[in-house]
C-alpha cells in the first residue's frame, strides 16, 4: 500500500518547492518509496477530518496503513529508520546525522523563520526596517558557523543524509535574500542537494500541482 501524504491544494509560494511537503517528497524519493498527495485546500486543514491527522491543522502529514504522522521532521525520520538510504548504518555516524536533523530544525531555521515572520507580520512598521540588520545578523551568525563547519566537504558527515536533506531545504528558505550567497560553499551544497535526482523528482512533482492549476484556471 502506498503512504499519502498531504500537500497545499493551492501553494502560497507558486510551485517553489518552499513548502514543507517538499522535503518529505524529497526522502520518499531518496529512498524510492512511491506515494500518493492528497492536495487540501486552507479550509480542509482546518475542518475535524484533517485535524485528526493534524492537530495543528497544516501539510503535511503522512498516512502508511493506520499509521498517521505529522510533523516533517518526524515523517522523513521514520522514512530514514524503515528504508535505506537516509541514513547510515553505523550507530555513530546514523547518530550523528540525526544530530543535523535537529541542527536545521532547531539551531537554522528558528531565525529564518522569525526573519520571514518580521516581514509578513511588521514588513509595513515603522521600526521593521531598523530592525531588519539585526535579524539578518542572527542568521549570518549561524551559516558562518555552519559554513566553517561544512567547510570544502560535499556533506556535513561524510555521506548525504536525512540531515543534509533537512539542513538543504532550511537553507532553500532563504533564497531570495542573498544570505546564503554570503558563504560561497553553503551556496554551493545547496546546489549540490537541488541537483540531486530525487530532489528533481520531487521539485518537478510540486511544481505540476501549480501548473495544472494555473492551465485549470486560464
Ligand atoms: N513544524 C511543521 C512541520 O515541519 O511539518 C510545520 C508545518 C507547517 O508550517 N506547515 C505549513 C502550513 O500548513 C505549510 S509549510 N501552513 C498553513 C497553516 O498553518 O494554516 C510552511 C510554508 C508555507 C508557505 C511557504 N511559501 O509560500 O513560501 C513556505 C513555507
Amino acid at each position: 500500500m502506498k503512504p499519502v501524504i498531504t500537500a497545499f491544494e493551492s501553494s502560497p509560494d507558486r510551485g517553489q518547492g518552499l513548502a514543507r511537503d517538499m522535503r518529505v517528497r524529497w526522502a520518499l524519493e531518496e529512498v524510492g518509496q512511491p506515494y500518493d498527495v492528497r492536495l487540501v485546500s486552507f479550509s480542509e486543514m482546518k475542518q475535524a477530518a484533517h485535524l485528526r491527522l493534524h492537530p495543528f491543522g497544516q501539510i503535511p502529514t503522512y498516512e502508511e496503513g493506520d499509521l498517521a504522522l505529522f510533523e516533517s521532521g518526524a515523517i522523513i525520520f521514520h522514512l530514514a529508520h524503515r528504508h535505506a538510504g537516509l541514513l547510515p548504518e553505523d550507530a555513530n555516524a546514523r547518530a550523528r546525522a540525526i544530530v543535523w536533523m535537529f541542527a536545521a530544525l532547531s539551531t537554522i531555521e528558528p531565525p529564518i523563520v522569525e526573519l520571514e515572520q518580521s516581514e509578513y507580520v511588521d514588513g509595513d512598521k515603522p521600526w521593521y526596517k531598523e530592525r531588519l540588520p539585526m535579524l539578518e545578523d542572527r542568521i549570518r551568525v549561524r551559516l558562518g558557523e555552519l559554513s566553517n563547519r561544512l567547510g570544502d566537504a560535499d556533506w556535513l558527515d561524510r555521506a548525504f543524509s536525512a540531515g543534509d536533506l533537512m539542513m538543504v531545504m532550511v537553507l532553500r528558505r532563504l533564497e531570495g535574500t542573498g544570505l546564503v550567497e554570503e558563504y560561497p560553499n553553503l551556496s554551493a551544497y545547496v546546489e549540490r542537494g537541488k541537483a540531486r535526482p530525487a530532489y528533481q523528482r520531487a521539485f518537478a512533482d510540486q511544481l505540476a500541482v501549480f501548473t495544472s492549476k494555473s492551465e485549470k484556471n486560464r
